[in-house]
C-alpha cells in the first residue's frame, strides 16, 4: 500500500513575541525584547504551507495554544479576575508572565514523536506528546498538544500515548530529535533517536555550557511505548560540542528523507560510527550528504539553519520524483551557505532543487522550516481517518489568511502581554479557529 509523508505545521498563535526564554538557543537570546509581528509570523507560516500543498504534498495544520495561559498563572498563585491576574503577574513576576504568553507551540517538530504504522509491532501509528520540561514556557504545552493531536488523528489506527513524566531525567523534545530512514515511506524504516545526554550514566560526555534537552532515558522510553522492534531502532548521541555552540535540537544540524541523510560533519558524537551503523541498518543503502566544517562552520549552520530545512520528495509527473530542500532566507543571505547549496544542486548530490522561504519572524526565535512541521507518515487508510478540516486546501488557506487578518496584531512587545484585551482577542480568535478546523473544545477557556 502506498504511504505519504504529511507535514503538519503549527499555526503561529496571536501572542507570538520575543521574550528570550530559551537559554542555549542563540536566536531567542539575541532577539529578547525586540518587537514582534504576530500577523506577519502567521502569514509567513501559511505561505510555506500553501506552497508545499501546491507541490502536491499533504499539508496539515495544527492549532496554536491558548495564551496568555491563565490556568498556569493561577497554578502559580495569582488570583482574581483574568485582568487582575495579568496585572499582578506583570507587576510581581513579569518573567513568569512572559513564560505564560509564548506562542512556542508553533514549532510542531517539538509537539510529539510519531512512529508510522510500518515500523511498529502492532501496525498502528504511535504518537507521544513531548514533555518539553527543559523550558518552563514549553513544559506547559503538552496537555493541550495531546488534545489537538487527538482531535486531528482520529480513529483506532492511532495510538495516543501519555506524555513522559515531567522530570529532568526524562527530558523529551519530540520529533526534533527523532528521524526516520527508509526506502519507501510504506516500508518498515529505521528510527533514529538522537539524545543530548544520559541522565543515569555520568560517564557519558555532555555539553558544558548549554543544556542538553533530550535524555537517552526519554528516547528509550519512547522506543518502548511505540513498540519499535530493536532492529528498527538506533539510539545515538548528539555531539555535545555543538550543543554548546547553539545546536539545541538535533534538527538544527541534521535532516533526513527516505534513505538520505543531510548533516554537518560535527552533528553526532563518533560520527563515522553512527554513519556506518545507519548504513548497516539500511543494508548498505544509506545516501549521505555530509557538509564539512571547512565549507560551512557550525556557527554558519546555526546562524543560517541550513540543516533545519525540509527535505521533500516531490512528484514530477512522468519524470518520477525530485528532492527539494526548503530553506529559510537566512541561507541565501550567508555567502558560504549559499555557495554550498549551489554546489549541491550542481553536483549529483541527492538534492535537486532549493526553495527559499521568508520565515524571519519564526527564525528570530530559533525556529526554521523543519521546526515548524511535524512529519507524519500515513497510509491511505490512515490519511482518510485524519480530521479532514485540518488538511490544507486552497479554501482553508484563504479562510486562515482572512482569520489571521481579522484577529492578529502587527506589533507586540513585552508590555502588551498584560493587556486584558490581548487575552480577549486571542480567545476569540481561537474559538473561531476550533470551528474552522472542527476540533471541538480543546482549550481550557472552552471547557
Ligand atoms: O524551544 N524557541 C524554541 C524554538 C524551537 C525550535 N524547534 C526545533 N528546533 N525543532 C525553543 O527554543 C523561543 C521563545 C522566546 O524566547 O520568546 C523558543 O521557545
Amino acid at each position: 500500500m502506498k504511504a505519504v509523508e504529511a507535514n503538519f505545521d503549527g499555526l503561529v498563535g496571536p501572542t507570538h513575541n520575543y521574550a528570550g526564554l530559551s537559554y542555549g538557543n542563540l536566536a531567542s537570546s539575541v532577539h529578547r525584547a525586540s518587537p514582534s509581528n504576530p500577523k506577519a509570523a502567521a502569514l509567513q507560516g501559511l505561505e510555506k504551507m500553501q506552497a508545499l500543498a501546491d507541490l502536491g504534498l499533504v499539508q496539515g495544520v495544527l492549532a496554536p495554544q491558548e495564551r496568555p495561559d491563565l490556568y498556569t498563572l493561577r497554578r502559580l498563585g495569582f488570583y482574581g479576575s483574568d485582568a487582575e491576574i495579568l496585572a499582578q503577574a506583570a507587576k510581581q513576576a513579569p518573567r513568569l508572565l512572559a513564560n505564560c504568553c509564548s506562542a512556542s507551540s508553533m514549532w510542531s517538530a517539538n509537539a510529539a514523536t510519531v512512529s508510522p504504522s510500518a515500523d511498529t509491532e502492532d501496525g498502528r501509528v504511535h504518537l507521544t506528546p513531548a514533555n518539553l520540561i527543559s523550558k518552563l514556557h514549553r513544559s506547559i504545552e503538552a496537555d493541550t498538544t495531546g488534545r489537538i493531536l487527538q482531535a486531528t488523528f482520529r480513529g483506532e489506527q492511532f495510538v495516543h500515548h501519555q506524555v513522559l513524566p515531567p522530570s529532568e531525567l526524562l527530558g523529551d523534545e519530540g520529533a526534533a530529535n527523532h528521524s526516520r530512514l527508509c526506502r519507501d515511506y510504506a516500508d518498515p524504516g529505521i528510527e533514529l533517536f538522537v539524545y543530548g545526554r544520559s541522565a543515569f550514566d555520568p560517564e557519558r560526555p555532555a555539553p558544558q555550557r548549554f543544556p542538553a534537552r533530550q535524555t537517552l532515558e526519554a528516547s528509550a522510553a519512547i522506543v518502548r511505548k511505540h513498540r519499535l522492534p530493536p532492529q528498527r531502532v538506533l539510539l545515538v548521541q548528539q555531539n555535545p560540542a555543538v550543543i554548546d555552540q547553539g545546536v539545541f535540537h538535533n534538527d538544527v544540524i541534521a535532516v533526513t528523507n527516505r534513505n538520505l541523510l543531510f548533516c554537518h560533519a560535527q552533528a553526532f558524537l563518533d560520527q563515522a560510527r553512527v554513519i556506518s551503523r545507519l548504513d548497516d541498518a539500511l543494508e548498505g543503502r544509506l545516501r549521505l550528504i555530509q557538509v564539512e566544517t571547512e565549507e560551512v562552520s557550525v556557527a554558519d549552520a546555526v546562524a543560517s539553519y541550513l540543516f533545519n530545512s525540509q527535505l521533500l520528495s516531490v512528484a514530477e509527473g512522468t519524470l518520477g520524483e525530485s528532492t527539494l530542500l526548503v530553506v529559510p532566507t537566512e541561507c541565501r543571505d550567508n555567502p558560504r551557505v549559499w555557495t554550498c547549496l549551489q554546489r549541491l544542486q550542481r553536483e549529483d548530490s541527492g538534492i535537486d532543487r532549493v526553495q527559499v522561504f521568508d520565515l524571519r519572524q519564526s527564525m528570530a526565535n530559533g525556529g526554521g522550516p523543519a521546526c515548524l512541521r511535524l512529519r507524519v507518515v500515513l497510509t491511505a487508510a490512515e490519511l482518510a481517518a485524519v480530521n479532514p478540516h485540518t488538511l490544507l486546501t486552497p479554501l482553508l488557506y484563504r479562510r486562515l489568511r482572512a482569520w489571521v487578518d481579522k484577529h492578529y496584531r502587527d506589533r507586540l512587545q513585552e508590555a502588551d502581554l498584560a493587556d486584558p484585551q490581548l487575552l480577549q482577542e486571542s480567545r476569540q480568535a481561537l474559538d473561531e479557529l476550533t470551528q474552522i478546523l472542527q476540533l471541538g473544545a480543546i482549550y481550557p477557556f472552552q471547557r
